[in-house]
């Protein structure tokens, strides 16, 4: 990581893709945090780019297999443009969600930088879900279970072309790290795809660390490293605050490791923090854990190491 970078946090307070509320207020609680402090003590340049306003949650039951897809739509390109406009001026961009639907969007911003600029992508998909579904497959109509699809192609035409692109990315730039909820059918969708998921009995059985070998093999100094970071990614027990908590999911040390490892890759090019949901949280807990962990993604760690 070259300490030069600008950061440019980009607020999207909105849990439109959800099945709970909530997560509009995370952008707030990241700030509340201590997020952009942080980061700057890192010696990083932080600009807060404020909050973007998209339409407003309806909250309304699901038609035809999707819950808001007008709204999930518009927030997406909302999105798309913010990340796309902060990657044109060189900035690293991170995204503060809002729920883990506008994932899309971001990517697909991500997906055309790297096109244009010849880079390689690598997505580290940190979640407890496969977010793999599709308006037949879903057991909920939430967008937010849907956005990986989405992004290989699979989705309403809406949300795989957005911005013009079909699919936006191969199935094989994939890493999902810490899964460890696949509905039934996109348990059969993401072996059809050939997404490589590192779920938590495969995380059990060879350490975090070979884990994150394998899922980091192959990146280079022309890799762009995008992390998609669910916060429900991480156990409840140290990270209440998210709409749909998962047991068994990585400890404290083991999310530590997962960032440090790619911050030691130093090709962190782009990063979404999604799904903290204040409303279920503990005075801020979760924000805070979230914090912590961005700062070893962006090379905090206890010693110098070279
Ligand atoms: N798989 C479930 C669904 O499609 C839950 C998705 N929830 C998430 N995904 N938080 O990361 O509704
Ligand atoms: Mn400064
Ligand atoms: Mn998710
Ligand atoms: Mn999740």
């Amino acid at each position: 990581m070259s300490l030069s970078r600008t950061l440019a946090l980009i607020g999207a307070p909105t849990d439109i893709g959800a099945g709970h509320r909530g997560a509009v207020m995370g952008p707030e609680a990241l700030r509340v945090a201590g997020l952009g402090e942080a980061l700057h003590e890192r010696g990083l340049e932080v600009i807060d780019t404020g909050n973007l306003a998209g339409p407003a949650n309806p909250w309304l039951p699901p038609t035809e297999g999707y819950r808001h897809l007008e709204q999930v739509v518009e927030w997406n390109r909302l999105v798309m443009e913010a990340v796309q406009a902060e990657l044109g001026k060189g900035r690293l961009p991170v995204l503060l969600g809002g729920d883990h639907c506008l994932a899309l969007g971001s990517i697909k911003a991500v997906a055309r930088h790297c096109r244009d600029t010849g880079k390689k992508l690598r997505i580290l998909w940190l979640d407890a879900h496969a977010d793999f579904n599709t308006s037949d497959v879903t057991p909920s109509g939430n967008v937010h279970g849907m956005p990986v699809a989405c992004l290989c192609g699979v989705g309403p035409k809406s949300l795989t072309h957005l911005g013009g692109d079909s699919p936006a990315i191969d199935p094989g730039v994939l890493r999902q790290i810490g899964i460890r909820s696949v509905d039934q059918g996109e348990k059969r969708l993401v072996k059809e795809y050939g997404v490589d998921i590192y779920d938590m009995r495969y995380i059990d059985e060879i350490g975090m660390k070979r884990v994150m070998e394998e899922a980091l093999e192959g990146i280079d100094d022309q890799t762009h490293v995008h992390v998609s970071f669910d916060v429900d990614f991480l156990d409840p027990s140290i990270a209440p605050g998210v709409g749909t908590t998962v047991p068994g999911g990585p400890n404290y040390r083991e999310a530590q490791l997962v960032m440090e490892m790619i911050a030691d890759t130093g090709r962190l090019g782009s990063l979404d923090i999604m799904e903290l949901n204040p409303a279920y949280d503990d005075h801020n807990r979760t924000g805070k854990l979230a914090v912590d962990l961005v700062e070893s993604l962006f090379g905090k760690s206890t010693l110098m190491r070279d």
